[in-house]
């Protein structure tokens, strides 16, 4: 048994229980499937076939024997290694090759196993099965990432979000490779090279990592006026979400959805999440891309890991065909959203992620989305971004595994047998019986046969489209007008929202060296708002541009912003008590709490000098970013002294040196001015006071005890999550 433990990858697919084999083959008595002998058919989830478990077994080499591998083989005690030492060689040379090109985009991401349930019979709209019942469950696997960054990247890097969900149908794999904006920087494919090498580092020192805050970004950005509307979402609170949780997904492209017999309705897909839209503030993120860099894979994965598990709903926005040029613009050009008060959001289903990937390498690092993965009922459009990303996500998959059988691989492979004529090709894992690898064939009854609208349940294209018209290298007229959206995106954010927009224009376009770029972004920035190109150039030293009223109107959307909608769940929300150790009791607050917060799923953590009992953490190791909420404990105040931030450690200075100088006033501070509610409990509140933070501001709660009063109103501040008048807006 040991010696075939390795092996399960292989065998995994001759087992009885696997969907891939049929007829005789299935099921080969001689293979043991798995190192720690467990029946993997005992588990209905799929991946488990695959699992290595390596529990009390030898350790072997790559082909099966028992090895020792802590010394390598040398010719005498104190001589050379030998050619001859296998055991070195294999281990090395694995070793060497562990790594494959991390995504050209969306290089850092975390991922999630779910399940989609589907709220009816959609069979109105498209033929999809995963939509055809209500109640019926498919399962998923999903990646969030960031645009810009390399694999090693920190996840709060201001950035588009990537959203990839996949649906393990029972018609096969359809991935919605979406982002958490709805719109994107380009209208043709052909120049995702141009945006991607403007926005990653420069060619020459390889700077800066993960951020768009330098001159090649904001000349493509300044010079390719359609990137205009990306970019304000980008630079609102939807470029630097609190956590993948707290963030909606989109499709982006305009699809088809079609019915058995073939109408068709093209639809945007939405990811509506049921925790709510959350986001941090710059200062915010920029201390936790320091602080840690895994902030938002550690949010997903714990939560899931608590059972708190996250949930998004599945829109579509259903439209006609005959409206493709009826709102205004054309829903093919990817630079668009359709605002919902025109067509509202039909939810479909909902999505909930709750099991973690067991080998980050071998699930996430190997997904390999492709908007290509489509299925049954659902079909593309003529959106030449779309068009361009069938070609570009298949051929990236053939770079990242080496060869074409990557669709083989446990986290890619469909929950369906798999029957054609495709072969051989580097790793491939099936072992094919028909020797007839043709069509059409007499030698194999005909078989695999093919499928189509009418028979077998095929894929098939939407019948009632059409195209014509002489080849041509030029823009539909139909996409020009791309100014008029960012507008509607600034006219309808809240006042602290557009102000965040301005600072993280001001940041960025104050960090570009060159004044042209400089100006030419106050230029584009002028078509979409004076009011916005004014408040921008004022800091970055260009002069003030003259209202271009040609551009301007005053239409609004709602709920476009990421701030100022309370959260629906505080599920995984956590609360900083900072106490002390050195006064019985403040420690103890923190369970109090904790016990009246259970019931919506909020962690506290009691912060004190040192661990002891009901201690989570030092000062030494906390900051107010790892806290949505800040209270201070009864008894702590005495940490607070504003003295403490530059006084001698001693008895009665409030320093000490078991942390950095100021650290408890200096997290009373940042929760504050980072937006966060705050709070004191009994004498506790003398620390507000030397925080210089009012009690009457609002967010700002006190009580004499932990009791139920207070814990009310930790929910409520936490709900509202940022508390806007904190955030000082331009005259
Ligand atoms: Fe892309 C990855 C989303 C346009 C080429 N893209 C990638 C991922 C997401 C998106 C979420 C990561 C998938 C994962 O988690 O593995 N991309 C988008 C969206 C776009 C978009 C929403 C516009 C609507 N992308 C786009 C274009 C091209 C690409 C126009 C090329 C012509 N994208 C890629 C890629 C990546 C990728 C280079 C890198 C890794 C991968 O595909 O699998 O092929």
């Amino acid at each position: 048994m040991h010696a075939l433990a390795l092996l399960t990858g292989l065998v995994g697919i001759a087992n009885a229980a696997c969907p891939y084999m049929t007829g005789e083959a299935g099921g080969n008595p001689h293979i043991e499937r798995r190192g720690d002998g467990d029946a993997a058919g005992d588990t209905e989830d799929f991946l488990s076939q695959f699992y290595l478990k390596d529990k009390d077994v030898y350790l072997t080499s790559d082909v099966g024997g028992p090895i020792e591998d802590q010394n390598s083989l040398s010719a005498g005690e104190r001589g050379p290694t030998l050619l001859e030492d296998f055991i070195f060689r294999q281990k090395i040379q694995r070793f060497d090759h562990e790594r494959v090109p991390e995504r050209a985009v969306h290089a850092r991401g975390a991922g999630a196993h779910g399940t989609f349930t589907s709220y009816s019979d959609w069979s109105n709209i498209t033929a999809a099965s995963f939509l055809s019942a209500k109640g019926k469950q498919t399962p998923m696997f999903t990646r969030f990432s960031t645009v810009a960054g390399s694999r090693g990247s920190a996840d709060t890097a201001r950035d588009v979000h990537g959203f990839a969900t996949r649906f393990y149908t029972d018609e096969g794999n359809f991935d919605i490779v979406g982002n958490n904006i709805p719109v994107f920087f380009i209208q043709d494919a052909i120049l995702f090279p141009d945006l991607i090498h403007a926005v990653k580092p420069r060619g020459d020192n390889e700077i800066p990592q993960a951020a768009t805050a330098h001159d090649s970004a904001w000349d493509f950005f300044s010079q390719q006026p359609s990137s205009l509307h990306t970019l304000l979402w980008a630079m609102a609170g939807h470029g630097l979400p609190r956590s993948f949780r707290h963030m909606d997904g989109f499709g982006v492209h305009t699809f088809r959805l079609v019915t058995d017999d073939g109408k068709t309705k093209l639809v945007k897909f939405h990811w509506k999440g049921l925790q709510g839209k959350a986001s941090f503030v710059w200062e915010e993120a920029q201390q936790v891309s320091g602080k840690n860099a895994d902030f938002m894979r550690q949010d997903l994965f714990e939560s899931i890991e608590a059972e708190r598990y996250p949930e998004w709903e599945l829109g579509v926005q259903i439209m006609e065909e005959e409206d493709q040029l009826r709102f205004g613009f054309d829903l093919f050009d990817p630079t668009k959203i359709v605002p919902e008060e025109l067509v509202p959001v039909t939810k479909l289903g909902k999505m909930q992620l709750n099991r973690n990937p067991l080998n980050y390498f071998a699930e996430t690092e190997q997904a390999m989305f492709q908007p290509g993965h489509i299925v049954r009922g659902v079909d593309f459009t003529e959106d030449p971004l779309l068009q361009g990303r069938l070609f570009s996500y298949l051929d990236t998959q053939l770079n990242r595994h080496g060869g074409p059988n990557f669709e083989q691989l446990p986290i890619n492979r469909p929950r369906t047998p798999i029957h054609n004529n495709n072969r051989d090709g580097a790793g491939q894992m099936f072992i094919p019986l028909n020797p007839n690898a043709y069509t059409p064939n007499t030698q194999n009854n005909g078989s695999p046969k093919q499928a189509n609208q009418t028979v077998g349940k095929g894929f098939f294209t939407a019948p009632n489209r059409h195209t014509t018209g002489p080849l041509q290298r030029t823009l539909s007229t139909s996409f020009s007008d791309v100014w008029s959206q960012p507008r509607l995106f600034w006219n309808s954010l809240v006042a602290a929202e557009k102000q965040f927009v301005v600072d993280a224009m001001r940041f960025e376009a104050s960090n570009v060296k060159s004044t042209v770029v400089r100006e030419n972004v106050i230029i584009q920035l002028n078509r979409i708002s004076n009011e916005l190109a004014t408040r921008v150039a004022k800091a970055i030293g260009v002069q003030p541009p003259k209202p271009d009223a040609r551009f301007y109107h005053s239409n609004t959307t709602a709920h476009i912003g990421a701030f100022g909608q309370k959260l629906s769940k505080l599920d995984g929300l956590k609360v900083g008590v900072l106490a002390s150790v050195q006064n019985e009791g403040s420690v103890a607050q923190g369970a109090k709490l904790q016990k009246s917060l259970a019931d919506v799923g909020v962690d506290v953590v009691v912060v004190a000098e040192r661990m002891e009992d009901g201690v989570g953490q030092t000062y030494s190791a906390s900051d107010a970013v790892q806290f949505d909420f800040v209270v201070v404990a009864d008894g702590a105040q005495g940490l607070f002294e504003a003295r403490s931030l530059t006084a001698k450690p001693g008895k009665g200075s409030g320093a000490s040196t078991l942390y950095p100088a100021g650290r408890p006033l200096e997290i009373l501070v940042d929760a504050f001015r980072f937006g966060k509610p705050v709070g004191a409990l009994g004498k506790g509140a003398a620390a507000l006071k030397a925080a210089l933070i009012d009690t009457d501001r609002k967010g700002v709660y006190t009580a004499k005890t932990a009791g139920d009063a207070f814990a009310k109103d930790v929910k409520e501040g936490l709900k509202t999550f940022k508390f806007l008048d904190r955030f000082a807006v331009d005259e």
